[in-house]
């Protein structure tokens, strides 16, 4: 065996054999327990991989190969999600073809990745920009429309002037692009648009049963912003005797109805656009006023408008009022664009007693303030909790939870709301799937015969965007012009392309069957292998990618696609790593670390332990080059006690009482330690918790470094058995080295096919400690507690001894001093 432990030459050779040997080759039989573990699959970007991402890639390796060891029919795939702005946008600007770009990227993305020991099965490896994979994501669209579910739409949609293409609610971060940060317009334009709305119950339903963290599943209840109202009439009056019309509000606070002393209304309401019209000279007495404050909110952010701690501001239209249906009395109407056109009816009755908002703006704009939910006082600000209700009529008296019903009934009709919006599934760029479409002047829009799908991406020279709201597309005569499918006519295709998150909705199907010519997915292969049973990646991804995906989900499960109505069972976010400089790594600010530098100095199974033992996995965490030497150090310890180890039982064995021939000399404590090691890795990984997994490790590898005065050399002996246990848990972690040291102890086989081992409970001492309670310095009392019992379980036991407490009670204490696993002092004051 080698003295040095040289990872260069490990790491390229095992990785060259396992390749051989197709190690990591998902069985096709379709018996057993299975996991599927999936990563969210990357963009391959220009800049490759920086250490950041193998971190979630990493941890579902370490994971995939425990549960391969338990005996799992393990799938765990890599693919690519090739299609959208930024590999477009990184085309333009190097002015490749986003499809040369991508080929190459993918290139430089996988030789990366490879160098860390990942155990994918790289035979289902999928690419969404394939014409094979996206025929399939076109054939999904093709089955939405068969099913009503997507449709045409006129209606304004953002649209980022920047990246000249309409976006969906999703692609908004704050009101702005989220790819460039561009301030989005609306802009009326002709949209395919997806009916997620229809799904949004379910979606909201099924969320309960999901392993998720409560952070994800919340983002997508706000997301879907659910809420139970009512829509109330308000009779409109106009000075001018014009014919009285009506504004239907929505509230879910119909119990205030008699409150109401102003109707608001968004500046982009169509009455106000028509009001404002030459047609209506006259209706508006104030029309100038009113349009200088439309074009105004016009240049403000959603979220500017939104934002509570911003001033609230309105117009009061002249000329005309409404009438509180339940009062009857006349009430002024306001533009005011803290109320957003595309929520609800885009008209709000004002309740300044019982709402933040509307109190704010009724004390600016001097509006009666009337209250009717008694509980509150509000003379200092608005009551918004539930009461009795006081000034409204017939209901006075009555709970605000019985009369919101009573209220309603009487007024109005219950509704519900949702804040999501309908998916706007076109983009007008050229690097995504085209949608199979065709417009024919005769027979409308048809759809292209599933028989010739794909419908591929021409490969064309020009590609960026033409800015006019037309996809490069639509540029491509040749491509354009076609026959009708319907009527052999001439006809159009769609120039529009899907946005980047379409093929990213379904991709994980696939990976079960990724050659399948006929089907999406085989029935019995997508029965066997979903749902995904471990997800990984960036929590930034809770409301897109895993809403759409949802989405989709359930459609091919309503279509008898999927035996399953979710996809991901088990969801784990993981946390950042940011740059040494405690940035954001990125090219642009020269922080980006690359870990094939890292792979070629420390090694790919040090980079592996670093990155795990960095800190809790879902954490952000700055990344520390200098602390590299810790978990290499670790890893040159195993391998220097393996080589004394190897030698001491050589000569050892010699010895008819040898060490290693009798497994009655196993050292307790060591065994102890071992039984343990083998239960608290298994948990931890099960849990995600990798850096507690590796500090068990290090305690193990630190004992038996420790020299013992028993005549063997320089180190704690360990049994054969007891080296192999140790070496198979250590092997998720650090694949390379354990194999190798695996096959110096003279296995044959590959350590990664071994059978995990098992642990005995009752080989497992607990460690106690012997806790001294002081007072003042003085030592009072102790008590046996579990090694490393926290200050608050401490504090807590050693305050209700006897011998503690008549110190202590009704005495001030100043300061508490503990030093864990050994002693308290409470200094009093006596
Ligand atoms: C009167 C009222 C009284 C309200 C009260 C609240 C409290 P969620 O839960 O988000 O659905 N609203 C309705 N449409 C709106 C729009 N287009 N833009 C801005 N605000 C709008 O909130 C529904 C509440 O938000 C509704 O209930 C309405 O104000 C307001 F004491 O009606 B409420
Ligand atoms: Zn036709």
């Amino acid at each position: 065996m080698q003295e040095k432990y040289n990872h260069k030459e490990i790491e390229a050779k095992w990785q060259k054999e396992w390749q051989k040997q197709n190690l990591y080759k998902t069985s096709d039989t379709l018996i057993g327990k299975k996991v599927y573990v999936l990563d969210m699959f990357p963009y391959p970007s220009g800049d490759g991989l920086h250490v950041g991402h193998p971190k979630g890639y990493i941890a579902t390796d370490i994971y995939s190969r425990m549960k391969k060891m338990q005996g799992y029919n393990i799938l765990h795939p890599m693919g690519w999600d090739a299609f959208g702005l930024p590999a477009e946008n990184y085309a333009i600007k190097n002015k490749i073809h986003p499809k040369i770009a991508v080929e190459k990227n993918i290139k430089r993305f996988k030789e990366q990745l490879e160098k860390i020991g990942f155990s994918y099965d790289w035979n289902r490896e999928v690419n969404t920009t394939d014409s094979e994979y996206y025929k399939w994501t076109q054939w999904i669209f093709l089955k939405m429309l068969e099913k009503g579910l997507a449709y045409e739409s006129y209606e304004p949609i953002n649209w980022c002037p920047s990246c000249q293409t309409g976006l969906a609610n999703e692609d908004l971060e704050n009101g702005v692009c989220e790819r460039c940060g561009s301030v989005v317009e609306k802009r009326s334009m002709r949209q395919w648009v997806l009916k997620i709305t229809d799904y949004a119950d379910r979606l909201l339903a099924d969320l309960y049963e999901l392993n998720w963290s409560e952070y994800i599943k919340e983002s997508q209840r706000n997301w879907i912003g659910r809420s139970y109202g009512a829509e109330i009439e308000f009779k409109i009056e106009f000075e001018n005797g014009d014919k009285t019309r009506i504004f239907t509000v929505f509230t879910t606070r119909a119990d205030t109805l008699y409150g109401v002393t102003s109707l608001l209304i968004s500046p982009e309401h169509l009455w106000i656009t028509l009001a404002l019209d030459e047609n209506h000279k006259g209706v508006l007495k104030n029309a100038d006023e009113v349009r200088k404050y439309v074009e105004e909110s016009k240049k403000k952010t959603e979220i500017e408008r939104t934002d509570a701690k911003k001033e609230k501001t309105g117009v009061k239209i002249e000329g005309v009022w409404a009438v509180n249906p339940a009062t009857g009395e006349n009430i002024p109407i306001f533009v005011a664009d803290y109320v957003l056109a595309n929520y609800a009816t885009g008209v709000v009755m004002s309740v300044p007693a019982h709402d933040n908002r509307d109190f704010e703006f009724a004390k600016k704009y001097n509006l009666p303030i009337k209250e009717v939910i008694s509980g509150g006082n509000i003379s200092s600000g608005a009551y918004i909790g539930e009461g009795i209700l006081v000034n409204s009529g017939e209901f006075d008296e009555m709970k605000s939870e019985e009369a919101r019903e009573k209220i309603t009934e009487k007024f109005g009709k219950k509704v519900t709301k949702y804040k999501l919006r309908d998916w706007v599934f076109s983009r007008q760029r050229y690097w995504g799937e085209p949608i199979p479409i065709i417009h024919c002047k005769k027979c409308g829009v048809v759809p292209v015969p599933e028989k010739d799908l794909p419908v591929r991406l021409p490969e064309v020279g020009h590609y960026e965007p033409t800015g006019t709201g037309e996809s490069p597309l639509a540029n491509i005569t040749e491509w354009v012009n076609t026959t009708c499918p319907k009527c052999d006519g001439k006809a159009k295709r769609e120039t529009n392309t899907m946005p980047q998150w379409a093929g990213s909705s379904w991709y994980y199907l696939r990976y079960i069957d990724p050659k399948n010519s006929e089907k999406l997915v085989d029935k019995d292969k997508e029965k066997y292998w979903s749902p995904v049973d471990l997800y990984v990646g960036g929590a930034e991804h809770a409301t897109r990618h895993l809403i759409y995906a949802r989405f989709w989900h359930k459609f091919l499960f309503d279509i008898g696609v999927v035996n399953y109505k979710e996809p991901f069972t088990r969801l784990q976010s993981v946390g950042l790593i940011l740059a040494q400089d405690g940035k954001k790594m990125s090219k642009r600010f020269g922080n980006v670390i690359n870990p094939d530098d890292i792979v070629e100095t420390w090694g790919a199974d040090s980079l592996r332990l670093y990155e795990m033992f960095m800190g809790p996995f879902a954490d952000t965490i700055a990344w520390k080059t200098d602390n590299m030497i810790g978990v290499r150090r670790f890893l040159e310890r195993i391998w220097n006690y393996i080589s004394i180890w190897q030698k001491n039982r050589e000569s050892d064995l010699k010895d008819k009482d040898s060490f290693y021939k009798s497994s009655d000399k196993l050292n307790p404590e060591i065994d102890s330690e071992l039984n343990k090691n083998i239960k608290k890795v298994g948990q931890d990984i099960e849990d995600m918790k990798f850096n507690t997994a590796i500090s068990s490790l290090m305690i193990f590898s630190n004992l038996i470094n420790k020299p013992l005065p028993t005549g063997f050399n320089q180190i704690t002996p360990i049994t054969d058995r007891q080296l192999d246990d140790f070496l198979k848990i250590l092997a998720p972690f650090a694949p390379h080295m354990t194999e190798e040291l695996w096959h110096q102890l003279g296995h044959k086989n590959s350590i990664h096919l071994e059978k995990w081992p098992e642990f005995d409970e009752s080989k497992i001492r607990e460690d106690n400690v012997i806790i001294i309670v002081q007072i003042n310095g003085k030592v009072r009392a102790n008590f046996e507690a579990k090694l490393g019992i926290t200050e608050n379980e401490v504090k807590e036991k050693a305050s209700s001894l006897p011998e503690i407490q008549k110190w202590i009670v009704n005495k001030e204490i100043k300061k508490i001093i503990f030093i864990q696993n050994k002693v308290i002092n409470f200094v009093i004051v006596i």
